[in-house]
């Protein structure tokens, strides 16, 4: 197995984009729990953000979900971002929460509803502009709830059409990123379910639209990291929306349920050349905090990912080719598990330290205070979402 060492410089290169939501108050359907000192507005929200960056070094931008983080001036937040030693990320649209679009938005029949969904993105591409961001994230709650309620061929061929709209207008360096998602809020047909179907929209379109994968979003026992394998085979894993489920989209902290799964996922996203500066994968959360506090929140969840990736990087990857090429299984399977079982923690403890970095980023936000300042200085925190 490669040393520590070897693999040290190579763990500069990650970035993990935080999302806006995960600072504001969030629930499941029976309850929203709030939290005392949570941001009021997108300002608030990208401070909050920052003490991530602060203490791990991993997270250097933030994506906003639009209207959520509607503000007055993109310029003004663009450089209060800045001013916090973080970016603005991906910009996520937002054709869910408007009662016109009860029956689908892109791929609605009413062609005046599927303007305005158009419309929203053409907003949220000038908003980029302002930004400078590179993502515009797609993820629609399209689909049907009873078999016959709607053509699903139909709604495809319309999905086609507003897409083709919506990638017409994207700059020459900005990506359309389609995500995908097997069920919820409908729950027959959603209009783009998995990512074979957001490949083949993405393909139409052309070479600057990919596929963002949610690890939240597919069935129970799925191989993920075949999905990761093959989309960056085909040059089209723009991006993950990283998250830990147990039974659904249930959104906690990456890592936290299956940290061999996370693991197998980081090591296909290497060998495909999709990590770091190999590649354009954009690694980004896509979860909230219920009932823990956020911020301690998302630190462990960019340590999570960190630490999956120092172990995916110390495969022996020499030595796995071989033993794969001479059919030595056993031997080719060793060789990984080698790699997951190694306890990279006092050696990235170490590595922070050396990088003028706390050891342990969970201890120094704890004991830096802003938590208390936040819980003083701000009174009436927004709810993620829909109160923002
Ligand atoms: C949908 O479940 C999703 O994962 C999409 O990425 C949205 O943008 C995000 O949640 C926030 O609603
Ligand atoms: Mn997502
Ligand atoms: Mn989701």
């Amino acid at each position: 197995m490669p040393d520590f060492a070897a693999i040290a410089d190579r763990l500069t290169e990650q970035r993990i984009e935080l999302p806006s939501w995960a600072f504001g108050n969030s629930g499941t359907r029976f309850k929203v729990f709030a939290q005392p000192g949570v941001p009021r507005d997108p300002f608030e929200k990208i401070a909050d953000a920052a003490q991530v960056h602060r203490y791990t070094a991993l997270s250097p931008s933030v994506a906003l979900h639009i209207p959520w983080d509607k503000v007055a001036s993109y310029a003004d937040l663009k450089k209060h971002a800045e001013d916090h030693g973080v970016a603005l990320g991906t910009i996520n649209s937002n054709t869910f929460q408007d009662d016109i679009y009860k029956l689908g938005s892109l791929t609605h029949s009413d062609a005046k509803v599927r303007q305005t969904a158009i419309d929203h993105h053409f907003d949220c591409i000038d908003i980029m502009g302002e930004t400078g961001s590179r993502d515009l994230k797609i993820w629609l709650a399209d689909g049907t709830n009873y078999p016959g309620q709607d053509d699903m061929r139909g709604r495809q061929d319309r999905l086609t059409e507003s897409l083709q709209k919506i990638y017409e207008r994207i700059g020459e360096d900005q990506r359309l990123v389609l995500e995908y998602k097997i069920f919820e809020p409908a729950f027959y047909h959603m209009d783009v379910p998995d990512w074979g179907t957001s490949y083949a929209q993405v393909a139409a379109l052309g070479d600057r639209a990919t596929v963002c994968l949610d690890t939240g979003h597919h069935a129970p026992s799925t191989n993920i990291e075949f999905i990761v394998m093959q989309l960056l085979r085909l040059g089209k894993l723009g991006s993950f929306d990283f998250n830990s489920r147990f039974y659904a989209d249930d959104d906690l902290i990456v890592g936290a349920a299956d940290p061999f799964q996370l693991f197998r996922i980081i090591v296909e996203v290497i060998r495909g050349g999709g990590y770091g500066d190999d590649g354009d994968t954009a690694f980004m959360l896509d979860q909230c905090h219920n009932i823990e506090d956020k911020i301690p929140g998302q630190i462990r969840s960019v340590l999570n990912v960190q630490e999956m990736t120092a172990r995916a990087l110390l495969v022996d990857r020499d030595a796995l080719s071989a033993a794969q090429l001479a059919g030595d299984m056993l031997t080719a399977h060793g060789i990984l598990m080698d790699a997951f079982y190694t306890d990279v923690r006092p050696m990235l403890a170490a590595w922070r330290e050396e990088r003028g970095l706390p050891a342990d980023p969970m201890k120094a936000y704890a004991e830096s205070g802003y938590a208390a300042s936040i819980v003083e200085g701000r009174v009436g925190g927004a709810q993620a979402g829909w109160g923002a």
